[in-house]
């Protein structure tokens, strides 16, 4: 039992504390339980791990489209028969992207061990989460697994002015047995816009060559970037990646591309509503007939990253989140109001 503090600027609570009052907003809310308690999972994963962009300061957001009636409080994610042995399709039926993952995610992992790899469709989902949760739920069973969607046009094609592409998130882990997973997860954008709704918050400015202003000059003042347009990272890399997910996890499955799911919300105020693709591999399956071991030799690359002093990534995640499971989560003082005032306001807010 994690000891909770209470101090001037912050508040430390227990994940199993944090985890009751945010499924409890979202209850109040109307948000049926299935929903909540997979939107929890991932909001409270997200304070563990000390990803600040989607954790609680997500939950304004989801009460604005929950009120605005752009995501189905009740919606029963179904898995969609017909489909090919490597492609399972689950419709999320206009509710949040993450209780599709979890029903599919079984599916996805058996079918990936039994045929080398399989792809997760998510059709007809809001989406505001990470994707480093899915990815890790995959390499706790062993397999490699990738992850991207798009989101709504918030960021300029390089060589661009105006938002056509979402921060379009691109995911990937490697199950490293006995020991944490090697796993990344990032925009392609720059940096995420919930990092820059996070500057604007806290009155502080954004580093040189995250944004542009409408007229595409450079910005460094959030709010105009917010009005603007956000930068694809690596320049014409992550463009084209981002031009990627717009393709595989919008166009190959039959679902929104980010400029499609911008026209149809009218709004970025709001969580996106768009598909999402995981695909999953089984190392085991790979190298069966060819008799070596994967996970033995992911592990002389991942020594030699850190054997010239690098980090990997999701390093500084997990040991926040060991940080965390000894002495709880650190809310500041916004977070802690968020969650005081949904509780008093619920759906109002
Ligand atoms: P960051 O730039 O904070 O981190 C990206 C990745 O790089 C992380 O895995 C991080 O690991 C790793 N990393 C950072 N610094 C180093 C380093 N020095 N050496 C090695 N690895 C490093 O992420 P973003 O701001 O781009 O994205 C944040 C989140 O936003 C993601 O989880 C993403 O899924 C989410 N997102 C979701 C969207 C959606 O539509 N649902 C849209 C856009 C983003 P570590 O965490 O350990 O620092
Ligand atoms: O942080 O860019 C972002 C984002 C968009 C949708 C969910 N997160």
């Amino acid at each position: 039992m994690v000891e909770i503090i209470e101090t001037g600027a912050s508040l430390s609570v227990t994940t199993a504390e944090l985890f009751g009052r945010v499924e409890a907003i979202l209850l109040k809310a109307g948000l049926h339980p299935v929903q909540a308690a997979a939107v929890t999972r991932v909001i409270v994963a997200a304070e563990r791990d000390a990803c600040k962009s989607h954790g609680v300061y997500r939950i304004e957001g989801i009460l604005r489209t929950l009120k605005a009636g752009k995501v189905e409080a009740n919606a029963q994610p179904k898995v969609m028969p017909n489909e090919k042995p490597t492609i399972v399709r689950v419709n999320a039926q206009g509710g949040f992207s993450n209780s599709a993952f979890e029903l599919g995610a079984p599916l996805l992992a058996d079918r990936a061990k039994e045929f080398g790899m399989a792809s997760l469709v998510i059709n007809d989902c809001t989406h505001f989460a990470a994707l480093w949760p899915e990815i890790e739920a995959l390499t706790d069973l062993g397999l490699a697994a990738m992850a991207m969607c798009p989101s709504y046009s918030t960021v300029a094609p390089t060589g661009g002015k105006h938002p056509l592409f979402g921060t379009n998130p691109f995911a990937f882990g490697w199950p490293r047995p006995g020991k944490n997973p090697y796993v990344f997860d990032f925009a392609t954008s720059v940096a995420a816009r919930g990092e820059v709704e996070l500057h604007r918050r806290a009155g502080k400015k954004l580093p040189d060559g995250w944004a542009v202003d409408p007229k595409g000059e450079p910005t460094n003042d959030p709010e105009v970037a917010l009005s603007g347009a956000l930068l694809p990272f690596g320049g014409h890399k992550g463009s084209a990646i981002s031009t990627m997910i717009e393709l595989l996890a919008g166009v190959l499955i039959g679902d929104l591309t980010s400029s499609e799911s911008l026209e149809q919300l009218g709004s970025t105020t709001l969580s996106p509503s768009h598909g999402e693709l995981i695909i999953a591999f089984s190392p085991k399956a790979f190298a069966r007939s060819h008799g070596y071991d994967p996970f033995a030799r992911a592990e002389i690359l991942f020594e030699a990253i850190m054997g010239q002093g690098a980090r990997l990534p999701s390093q500084r995640r997990f040991a926040a989140r060991a940080n965390a499971e000894k002495h709880g989560i650190v809310l500041d003082d916004a977070e802690s109001g968020i969650l005081e005032r949904m509780e008093r306001l619920g759906l109002q807010s």
